[in-house]
């Protein structure tokens, strides 16, 4: 077991909270300021939320002498992602009544409001109540949002694996009941044993914890990304377990050699659902019991592997399970990018996957996203389902409703959106950045989109505009758009700076490695043309990018 003799701050206020109550509530009613009290701000995570403020606004409100503009962000959990359309039209008048308006979709299958009030928090919360969604655990040191491949368009293997995400979600959800205390203004428990958590115990793990199931050969989830990620293998047609990799995760600090991202180490396989579902939570609990208590910054699962060793880790897990992997499974993915437009899958319903760049639902000058998405809900003919991608899928639709549907979306301009954006904006991703992420040194989803259109030019000038070249950028190094698990990645640095990353693989196998340090949008673009000539005239027949960044040494692989 780790010792951590010098346990964070983060650590005492995890058990001391009465299984995260905290003072929320007494936070809740101070009028005085838009803020919680300090420890309050930790515990919310637990709730799905976060404290930020409108960082567009710091210096105006200052120069005012005025708190800054506190506002809360709000993740739901939503295991694979998947939304009726009855919740979707609640999401909607929920993200208008108390958010921004803007729906964002995240890089793990869920939905973020941001700019609500702490005024909103609770009815926020209600209203999603009564649609049946909530927000426990989406954030804060206990497992995330269990995401899963997106599009069943494949094979009957889709909706099983759906299932187990809910499964895996229901498996590592918190027990306390502080979240319909506080929140939903449930009666305080009379005995406190209703809520005993023999996984997160008082104090739940040392960092976040992620799971994702891929379902090859589509590795929509970037799978090896996250602390836990299950391959699902089929053999005749049956689901019949999972390839296991444990230690994924790309946050890292600048100037902190000791963090580090790291791609998920095959274990082996485990067959069948008890198995499998054993394994995932005994790989929670390993967490819990050797992770780093003392240093959040080395505390994720990944460094516990690294500190571990990986075949003393494989012992402990199989311990703990009480049976072995088996040998790993053959497998191949082949594709990351969503698969954009109709797609029908073997029960004969049809699928349209939406490009919505960077996962913002908005109306805006360039099409009416947000509009087109509430009429389709209101026919009640699609489902929703997110990628990882940060994209949309208007889902389950009937052979019959197709026409109905497909006239919104041309009503709207959504195919000719869709079809119109070229293959590097379709397979990027940015983080959400400035204005409400407090980590962001430099901005990402607002900028990317500009700077591609800046790209894609130099593209059509060394005539490689259909290579489907992963492009991904972040406001900071934590990670939150997978950069370092990109073709090229950004990562900002200062604002307008971005260090560039270059040679990882198109499938999500291999990490980039930084290339040039704090480039400005000139510089980048001065060695983009450069590189792009170099890869247009020496390129080998179906060489991608990122693979031959690495065989022209321009980062070591
Ligand atoms: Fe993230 C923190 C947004 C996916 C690694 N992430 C944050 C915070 C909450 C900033 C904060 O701590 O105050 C950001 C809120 C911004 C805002 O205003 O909304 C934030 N992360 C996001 C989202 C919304 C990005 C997006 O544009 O989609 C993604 C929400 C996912 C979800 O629905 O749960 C998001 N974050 C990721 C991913 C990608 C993934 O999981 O596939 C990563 C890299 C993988 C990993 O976990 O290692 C990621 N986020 C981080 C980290 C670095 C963690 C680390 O181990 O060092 C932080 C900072 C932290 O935890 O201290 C962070
Ligand atoms: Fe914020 Fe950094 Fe995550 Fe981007 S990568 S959302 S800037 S924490």
């Amino acid at each position: 077991m780790s010792t951590n003799k010098n346990l964070s701050p983060v650590e005492k206020i995890k058990t001391e909270s009465d299984a995260l109550r905290g003072t929320l509530k007494q936070s809740l009613h101070d009028e005085i300021t838009g803020a919680l009290r300090e420890n309050d701000q930790s515990l919310i995570k637990f709730h799905g939320m976060y404290q930020q403020d409108d960082r567009d606004r710091r210096e105006e409100r200052s120069a005012k002498k005025l708190e800054w503009l506190y506002s809360y962000m709000v993740r739901l959990r939503l295991p694979g992602g998947f939304l009726t359309p009855e919740q979707w039209l609640g999401l909607h008048n929920i993200a208008g009544e108390h958010s921004t308006g803007t729906i964002k979709i995240t890089t793990r299958q869920t939905i973020q409001l941001h700019g609500i009030l702490k005024s909103h928090i609770k009815p926020t919360l209600q209203a999603f109540n009564t649609i049946h969604l909530d927000s426990i655990a989406a954030c804060g040191d206990v497992n995330r949002n269990v995401v899963c491949g997106a599009h069943p368009k494949q094979s009957p293997i889709h909706e099983e694996v759906f299932q187990y995400a809910g499964k895996l979600s229901q498996l590592a959800l918190p027990k306390t009941k502080a979240y319909y205390e506080v929140w939903l203004n449930e009666k305080p428990l009379t005995d406190k044993k209703e809520e005993e958590d023999p996984l997160y115990q008082e104090r739940y793990l040392p960092r976040k914890f992620k799971i994702a199931i891929a379902i090859p050969p589509h590795n929509d989830v970037d799978v090896f990304t996250n602390d836990l990620g299950l391959i699902a293998i089929v053999e005749n047609g049956k689901l019949i377990g999972f390839n296991m990799a444990v230690g994924g995760g790309l946050g890292a600090t600048h100037g902190n050699a000791s963090t580090y991202p790291r791609l998920g180490t095959i274990l082996g396989f485990v067959r069948g659902e008890e198995n499998t579902l054993k394994a995932a939570y005994e790989v929670i609990t390993i967490q819990r019991d050797f992770g780093n208590r003392s240093d959040r910054k080395l505390s994720r699962l990944k460094y516990t592997v690294d500190r571990m060793g990986v075949e003393a880790f494989k012992a402990e897990l199989e311990k703990r399970c009480g049976f072995a992997l088996e040998e790993t499974k053959d497998f191949k993915f082949d594709h990351r990018p969503d698969y954009y437009g109709w797609h029908q899958n073997h029960e004969q319903k049809w699928y349209y996957t939406v490009f919505s760049e960077n996962g913002r639902i908005l109306d805006d000058e360039k099409v009416a996203m947000k509009t087109a998405l509430l009429e389709i809900a209101k026919t009640g003919k699609a489902n929703f389902r997110f990628t990882c991608n940060q994209n949309v899928i208007v889902s389950d639709i009937a052979p019959k409703d197709k026409k109905a549907v497909e006239d919104i979306l041309e009503q709207f301009g959504i195919i000719a959106h869709t079809n119109s954006a070229g293959p590097v904006r379709r397979s990027a991703i940015a983080c959400v950045a400035f204005n409400t992420c407090p980590l962001a040194l430099a901005e990402a989803q607002r900028y990317l989109p500009t700077l591609i259109s800046k790209i894609e030019p130099l593209m059509d000038k060394h005539k490689i505009s259909d290579d489907e070249i992963s492009v991904r950028m972040t406001g900071c190094p934590n990670g939150c758009g997978r950069p370092y698990a990109a073709e090229i990645g950004f990562v900002g640095t200062g604002y307008g700076l971005y260090n560039m990353h270059l040679g990882g693989d198109r499938d999500g196998f291999r990490l980039n490695k930084k290339y040039k340090d704090s480039l400005d949008e000139s510089a980048i673009l001065r060695e983009l043309d450069s590189l792009f000539e170099v890869y247009s005239k020496k390129r080998k027949e179906g060489e991608t990018f990122g693979d031959f960044a690495v065989r022209e040494q321009w980062v070591t692989a």
